[in-house]
């Protein structure tokens, strides 16, 4: 199957055995019937397990071209899950531009726990190699990063992580499947915050997991069955019929963006816009080789970097909509620095670019003309 095909069945064969309806019926159940100690249908208990959800576990793997999807009930969720796979005295080397959830994650929680983390630049993987040592277990990777949009060569890191074997794990969210599949690119495991493109209107909190490797994907199940983190049934149903449309919607992003990174990158009043598919940006190449398109999220900062200019101008908007979170079909605005990015200390992040001028969007599927027209008005 083509993926075009595989949004809308992949997984999805014989959903409802009863009355053949073509999508999965919410099963909003918490237990099952058993005729017999373990004489159950295949469901016992809706946290070990639940047919909507399970339903959803089979797109999600089928769109990654992986064996095994587990859901969350958030992207941070599934991050936890993932590195509670690792033990005191472990080490990760993670991307050094990344959300801000999940530097806090890393760093306020794991932390403590003893495990250690190393954030780095990574458009070069060669850099990754300085940071290995006995404990390293995995390399975290987020690609475009949030939200400086940095392209990070997945094939390149999946190469440093197979020679010293460790585990290359990829966050997925900005590019969806439908821009690049990690995992055929030699990754591990990938990650989404489904709350964005996978969902994609805006209405469901859900994380996910994609791998191929049996033993990992049994570690991770024992841990969202253990620590209990799941998603809901019918968030699960959302999420479905969110995902039968991934691929069209990302198409108008695509190309939306596209006009609005031009618009951008010609005002006069504009220092610099973060899009990959601008022949400008510095991983422009390796983003043209991974990447089918570029998607719909951009950064950008005004000239003088002037942060009381890119607060007025996130207010003034008005086809935007200032807010947190990205990838539905409305078109947003946010303020790395005060919103997404807060919990990263001001210091740590303008290592990075997340300078209090920045602006990030996420463009959404509407007129391009209209959103162009907005952010005249706006920026002036
Ligand atoms: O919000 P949640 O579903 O828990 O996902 C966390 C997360 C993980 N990874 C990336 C790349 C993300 O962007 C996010 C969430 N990000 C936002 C809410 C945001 O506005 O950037």
């Amino acid at each position: 199957m083509k993926f075009n095909t595989k949004t809308i069945h992949g997984g999805q064969h014989d959903v409802d055995p009863a009355y053949g309806a073509v999508m999965p019926p919410i099963y909003q159940v918490s237990t099952y019937s058993q005729s017999t100690p373990g004489g159950h249908k295949g469901f016992e208990y809706s946290r070990s397990g639940n047919p909507t959800r399970a339903a959803l576990e089979r797109a999600l793997a089928s769109i990654e071209n992986g064996q095994y999807g587990l859901a969350f009930g958030s992207g941070l969720a599934a991050i936890d899950a993932v590195i509670k796979t690792l033990q005191p005295g472990d080490e990760v080397i993670s991307t050094n531009d990344l959300y801000g959830g999940t530097y806090r994650l890393f760093t306020q929680v794991f932390e403590g726990f003893g495990i250690k983390f190393h954030f780095i630049g990574m458009e070069n993987a060669e850099n990754i190699e300085d940071y290995i040592n006995e404990n390293t277990r995995m390399i975290w990777v987020e690609t475009p990063t949030n939200p400086m949009m940095n392209i990070i060569d997945i094939k390149a890191c999946a190469e440093v992580a197979k020679k010293h074997e460790v585990l290359l794990a990829v966050d997925n969210t900005f590019a969806t499947p439908y821009l690049q599949q990690p995992l055929d690119l030699g990754a591990d495991i990938i990650m989404h915050s489904a709350t964005k493109y996978l969902g994609g209107h805006s209405d469901v909190v859900m994380g996910a997991l994609v791998v191929n490797d049996k033993a990992l994907a049994e570690k991770l199940y024992f841990i969202q069955n253990a620590s209990g983190a799941i998603c809901g049934p019918q968030d699960s149903f959302l999420m479905l019929r969110g995902l039968k449309t991934l691929h069209v919607r990302m198409q108008r992003h695509c190309e939306n963006g596209k006009a609005v990174a031009e618009y951008l990158a010609n005002h006069p009043k504009i220092e610099a816009v973060y899009w990959p598919g601008l022949p400008s940006h510095p991983n422009h190449e390796v983003a043209k080789a991974q990447m089918k398109d570029f998607g719909g999220m951009i950064s950008f900062v005004t000239k003088g970097n002037d942060y009381e200019e890119a607060i007025k101008i996130v207010e003034k908007l008005k086809v935007f909509t200032l807010a947190e979170s990205l990838g539905g079909v409305e078109s947003l605005a946010g303020h790395p620095a005060s919103m997404t990015h807060a919990s990263i200390p001001k210091e740590e992040r303008e290592k990075t670019g997340v300078v209090d001028s920045l602006i990030r969007l996420s463009v959404g599927i509407e007129d391009a003309e209209d959103l162009v027209a907005d952010l005249k008005q706006a920026i002036g």
